[in-house]
Parts: C-alpha cells; structure tokens; sequence
C-alpha cells in the first residue's frame, strides 16, 4: 500500500495531515508541490484536485482531497494508535471541533499570512498577471478579489479575521477546561488537535502569539502539541514563512534532506 502526500511544506492544512501521518507512524512520500511555479494549478495537478489547493493524498490509486478528509481517512483505513473517539458521541464532539477549525480559524489566519508575507510572492507579477491567476483559480478567487497585490489585506478585513482567531483560542480555553485536558477531547490525543496546532504554530510564526497568552490552559496545550515527536518532524526547516520570506536557505542540504521527494 503506497501512499503520496502531494504538499506544500509551509502550509497549515498539508501540516496537519503530514501531522497525523507521523503521529500514527505511517510511511508516506512527502512529495512537496512547487507554489511558486504555481504547480497546485497545472494540468496534471487539477486532475487530481480540482480545487487546486495542496493537501492531495493518493493512496494506491484512490485520490483523496481536503486535509479533514484526509485526517479521517487515514485514522479509519489504519486504525492503529487511533486519534478518534470510538464513542459515538466523543467522535461527534470531535467531528464538531474540526468543522469549527475549518470555518473559522483556518480561512482567518490566511488574512495576516498574506499581509505578513504570502502577498510577498505576488510581487514579481504585474497587476495583469496576478489578475490572471487570481480569475484562473478555481475555489480562491473571491478570497484573492478581496486583496490587493501590494498590500495585502485592508483593516476591516484584518481585524475580523483577529477576531475570529481571539474566538477561536477562547474556545480552545473552555473545551479545555471543560475536558479537563490535556487534550482538546479530554485525556486522548485526537484529531482535532492536529486540525489546529498548525494553525497555532503560523499565528506564532507571524508573531501572534500574544492573541493567547492570557489563556493559559491554551499556552499549556500549545507547548504540549509542541513537544510532540510528530510536531517536531513535521516543522522541518523551511515550514514556517518567516524561514522562507525572512531569507532562510532552503536550498541548504540539511534543508533538502529532510524530505524524502520521488
Ligand atoms: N479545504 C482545503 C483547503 C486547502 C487550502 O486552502 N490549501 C492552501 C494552502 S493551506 C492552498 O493550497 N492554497 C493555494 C492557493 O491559494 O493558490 C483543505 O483543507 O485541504
């Protein structure tokens, strides 16, 4: 059985099924995807993910897309070390943990993301060029109508987008508390941890770690994720924007041999 994790190593949603791949200590081809030569939106790739967003996972010949999808998948097709509740009703809490993490936080945190840094890569196009890419993405056009090439996002923007993250960490702090941790679920080490630790590490990385730190049940939980074995394998060097904008050689061996590529 073959699996094929079709990625980009700094984004969140590959980072947390590359995540749990370590975490169940499944073998997998890391096979990075190139954005800057946008290879998320050629031919071959959008055969595979129409949406032409990174997380795809191929598993023998089954394609799967979308990184809960893919999380799901994984914990069911290799039951081992499971990170789902067998409980009916724990999996359903669970389940509601990822599809808030995916409505709320996870589009959020793409806004400073882009004013920090991601805007960045828009810089060597001409406003005709990023106007093209942005009509010819399939699922982000909206998203990137709403930006400017330059400047990224404007504060109205911005501001929801940290107030959305505020509601989020207080949330994590009351399902904490409520659980009685260390996990988001209780004493079991869960999917829903993984869905948003990546996007705990970025709000980190873009220097957003203040939006926590009154919290201090979620300060306790992000440095236990962080001590985790999968969490160190999965932030090799060159998975965090700040090492990749901010000048990092990420064509240095030690870089290059942290990923297995085909
Ligand atoms: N719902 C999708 C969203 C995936 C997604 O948005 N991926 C981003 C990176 S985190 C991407 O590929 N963006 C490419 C682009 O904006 O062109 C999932 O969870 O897999």
């Amino acid at each position: 059985m073959a699996l094929k994790l079709y990625n980009f190593p700094q984004s969140t949603c590959s980072q947390k099924v590359r995540m749990t791949l370590w975490e169940k200590g499944i073998d997998f081809v890391d096979r990075p995807v190139d954005s800057t030569k946008r290879e998320h939106l050629s031919e071959w790739y959008l055969k595979m993910n129409p949406n032409g967003v990174v997380p795809t996972l191929l598993h023998d010949d089954a394609i799967i897309i979308d990184s809960s999808v893919i999380i799901e998948y994984l914990d069911e097709v290799f039951p081992d070390h499971s990170l789902t509740p067998s409980d009916p009703v724990k999996r359903a809490h669970m389940r509601k943990w990822l599809r808030y993490f995916e409505e709320v936080p996870t589009p959020a945190v793409r806004v400073p993301s882009f004013n920090q840094y991601l805007s960045k890569r828009f810089d060597k196009l001409s406003q005709d060029e990023f106007d093209k890419f942005v009509n010819s993405h399939p699922i982000r056009r909206q998203f990137y109508k709403k930006m400017q090439k330059e400047n990224g996002f404007d504060e109205r923007e911005t501001d929801s987008a940290l107030d959305r993250l505020r509601q989020t960490v207080e949330r994590m702090e009351k399902g904490l508390a409520e659980s009685g941790g260390p996990w988001l679920m209780g004493h079991d080490l869960t999917l829903a941890d993984y869905c948003i630790a990546p996007t705990m590490d970025r709000m980190n990385d873009l220097g957003l770690a203040e939006v926590w730190s009154d919290l201090s049940i979620v300060v306790q939980w992000f440095d236990h994720v962080r001590s985790q074995p999968a969490y160190k394998k999965t932030f090799y060097k060159g998975t965090r924007l700040s090492e990749i904008y901010d000048g990092a050689d990420l064509n240095s061996k030690e870089n290059s041999a942290a990923i297995s590529r085909d």
